[in-house]
């Protein structure tokens, strides 16, 4: 089995003309700083994203009306008075105002190539995934013109490297950009090689942004003039970008200049090399092949392959391309210190995006990390974990004004200030108070993947917390049950059988799925770190007063406490299948009644034109395979990649949005190992398709990282590496399940 270096070639996207559209740019990013490069030959436009360019400061939102009418809104619901219910919760509990904060772009970057205005030859455009580095070359008569772009975390910037085979060659005039300059307060120069914009994010206690350059130019000369920074006959130039907000320094222009002061005694070479480094460290943990390698789709542009996926073609190649754009794309946007990756990643143009390029917890942020632990990535899982500890206060606050409960909640959305209160007024979706249990459970899955004892001691406040508010939010059905209400299960509409149709209600399958799993995560944890037995005690007593999963008149898992008929049942949510993926509680071996109301589930959902969205397509892949079922897997995998993949590579929800990226790769290596039910599963749901191929570097609970090639649809080679000590169960190499004790730091070959 081989690391990625032998397929330096596989890994990269490309292109032979310059992008026409943003969906068409390449994206970079080091978590923090992204870019999108259109890659013009004659102008190029480097469009920029920071992470914390959002409009407007905190606030506190939460409605106080909410509280005193909770009792009539829960009355009702359990009255079946739906329309009165909602009526006078969409006027009692709604944020105020009801929209959170919103993600802004930070600017573009605009560089004009003196003489360029000419046809160029050889042009090529790509995205090398095995270094992190995008690349612009073409030939203008006799002269090779190259670009290089990377953004680098060691560094803080983004790096743009131009250079020429003929000395003297390069003439350009660089200056910043931001929506025609509206939003701009004004731009400065930095001496003779440097330009500084500033800006102001809006709204009220909203930050103060920068954006710095710096040029280090070899040959020729350069100054500044207006808002530009011109160069002229210059050998080679390295241009550093960088840029901040007063949401982390209080004088960003400091930071960044100082930043770029210290950096630009570094040599390109040298830039390159602390870049690359650090990438290939986190990317190179994985490496995989669906094919034998005989393929030759590399040699094809990366738009004219799915073209062909389009139209029907197999491509194993693109499909495990695409697997790395997903993690590419994760170490680009979520690297500890950033933020995490918001609906758009890190890359966003528009000053209104859609819903708000935040962050949308009732599936897509969650969506977001699925990649992140089995595709050895844990690192830039910590992001999320921030946000979650920033959401404590703001939610303990939001559970205590509008539900009088102890604890912390959150509900469909939240901003870059954690914000935790309602989201518009959007009843399908708006009032669900789940969003924060549903994210604690990543702290759960983090310990589960990595077995670190330090960080489940520090999590476990933050899961208990969750926990508590749960056990107070819950309450008595009239079966005598305990109940979440109000609650939705996102965001779709059932009928009442008095022909009546509405979305608020008590008990949603999902809120119980979640609440078992958080449950259960707390209850394990307290065993594992041997501490608050009487907590546990007391959510145990809870988790038996829960409903049960129930299979509906169909044979499917019931979405609601009743059979109701759903307005939609080809809905993009198929929230009730929660307990399949990410959950755990419905597997094929252990709970087969409910597996098959899953796949029931499921097929009447694809029926009635399900998985229309792109992140929606995705959570399908991940249900097949956990269902084990290899040809629904891999024709959702090509579903995925033919109708919800822009030519970038970028999921189209549509619009572009990135959680079909991170959630199809998750699909993908979910269909070659599962680690969720006690053991870890090899080739669970292998394609014949992919029928030769090799895995290394996964990641499976229990602290295992597992190597795989297989041919014939067969394990050949198989290895696992414990991180720590313990019992590993293995099925998928010969008929029987393997036993092995496993010791941290030994590896085991089959
Ligand atoms: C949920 C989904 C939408 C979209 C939005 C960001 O509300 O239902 O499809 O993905 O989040």
């Amino acid at each position: 089995m081989t690391g990625t270096g032998d397929n330096e070639q596989q890994y990269k996207l490309w292109y032979n003309r310059p992008a026409g559209e943003w969906n068409e740019a390449l994206p970079i990013g080091n978590g923090r700083l992204g870019a999108m490069i259109f890659g013009g030959v004659e102008k190029e436009r480097i469009q920029l994203n920071e992470d914390s360019v959002w409009y407007g400061g905190p606030r506190d939102r939460n409605n106080r009306d909410a509280k005193p009418n909770l009792p009539r809104i829960r009355e009702l619901i359990f009255a079946g008075r739906l329309k009165e219910a909602q009526e006078l919760a969409a006027l009692a509990l709604p944020g105020l105002p009801e929209k959170q904060r919103h993600y802004l772009p930070l600017g573009d970057l605009l560089l004009h190539f003196s003489g360029h205005d000419q046809a160029a030859d050889d042009y090529r455009r790509e995205l090398d995934l095995d270094n992190g580095v995008a690349r612009v070359t073409y030939r203008l008569g006799t002269v090779q013109y190259k670009r290089e772009l990377f953004a680098s975390y060691p560094d803080h910037t983004i790096v743009i490297r131009l250079s020429t085979d003929q000395p003297g060659s390069l003439s350009l005039k660089a200056r910043f950009d931001r929506n025609k300059w509206r939003y701009v307060e004004r731009t400065d120069k930095w001496e003779s090689d440097g330009l500084v914009m500033h800006g102001n994010c809006g709204g009220e206690g909203g930050s103060r942004f920068v954006a710095v350059l710096k040029a280090v130019v070899d040959g020729g000369s350069h100054y500044t003039i207006g808002e530009h920074l011109v160069i002229e006959k210059a050998d080679s130039v390295t241009l550093l970008l960088s840029a901040g907000t007063t949401f982390r320094h209080e004088q960003p222009e400091e930071t960044c200049k100082k930043q770029l002061e210290l950096i630009s005694q570094l040599s390109y070479p040298k830039l390159h090399h602390r870049h690359t480094a650090d990438y290939r460290e986190l990317f190179h943990r994985v490496n995989l092949q669906l094919s034998d390698g005989s393929d030759s789709h590399p040699s094809r542009p990366t738009d004219e392959r799915l073209k062909q996926v389009q139209l029907g073609a197999d491509d194993p190649g693109l499909m495990a391309l695409y697997f790395q754009f997903g993690r590419y794309l994760l170490i680009s946007s979520s690297r500890p210190g950033s933020l995490p990756a918001n609906l758009q990643g890190i890359w966003n143009e528009s000053f209104l995006p859609p819903w708000d390029s935040k962050y949308t917890i009732n599936i897509n942020a969650q969506m977001n990390y699925w990649i992140a632990e089995n595709g050895n990535l844990a690192e830039c899982h910590t992001p999320l974990f921030e946000l979650i500890e920033r959401m404590r206060g703001p939610g303990r606050h939001t559970a205590e004004v509008m539900y009088g409960c102890r604890g912390f909640t959150a509900h469909h959305n939240t901003d870059i200030w954690a914000d935790t209160a309602p989201q518009d007024t959007y009843l399908p979706a708006s009032f669900w108070p789940m969003g924060a249990a549903w994210l604690c459970l990543h702290l759960w899955e983090h310990y589960q993947f990595g077995l670190d004892e330090t960080f489940l001691r520090q999590a476990y406040p933050t899961l208990k917390e969750a926990a508590q508010f749960l056990l107070d939010y819950l309450l008595e059905g009239p079966d005598g049950a305990l109940v979440t209400c109000p609650s939705v299960s996102p965001e779709n509409t059932y009928i009442l059988p008095n022909g009546e149709s509405g979305v608020m209600c008590a008990g949603p399958s999902m809120d119980f799925q979640i609440i078992h799993a958080l449950f259960y995560a707390c209850i394990e944890s307290s065993r594992i770190l041997e501490t608050d037995e009487d907590f546990s005690r007391e959510l145990n007593a809870v988790l038996d007063r829960l409903p049960k999963p129930k299979i509906g008149k169909y044979g499917q898992i019931q979405e609601w406490m009743e059979d109701y008929e759903e307005v939609h049942p080809g809905h993009r949510h198929i929230s009730h299948l929660f307990g399949l993926y990410p959950g755990e509680q419905f597997t094929v071996e252990g709970t087969p009644e409910l597996a098959a109301a899953a796949r029931v589930t499921l097929e009447r959902r694809l029926a009635n034109g399900g998985g229309h969205t792109g992140w929606s397509r995705a959570w399908i892949i991940n249900f097949w395979a956990r269902l084990q079922d290899a040809d629904q897997a891999y024709s959702n995998v090509a579903a995925l990649l033919s109708h919800s993949t822009l030519p970038n590579l970028f999921d189209n929800h549509p619009p572009f949005q990135i959680d079909g990226n991170f959630g199809g790769a998750a699909g993908i290596a979910e269909m070659l190992l599962q680690s969720h039910a006690g053991l870890l599963h090899f080739l669970p749901a292998l394609p014949r398709q992919w029928q030769h191929g090799q895995v290394c570097g996964l990641r499976a609970r229990g602290g295992y990282t597992v190597d795989m090639k297989w041919t014939e649809g067969k394990i050949i080679e198989a290895r696992v590496t414990a991180s720590a000590d313990g019992l590993c169960r293995i099925r998928g190499i010969g008929e029987e399940i393997i036993e092995i004790w496993a010791k941290a730091g030994q590896s085991y070959m089959f």
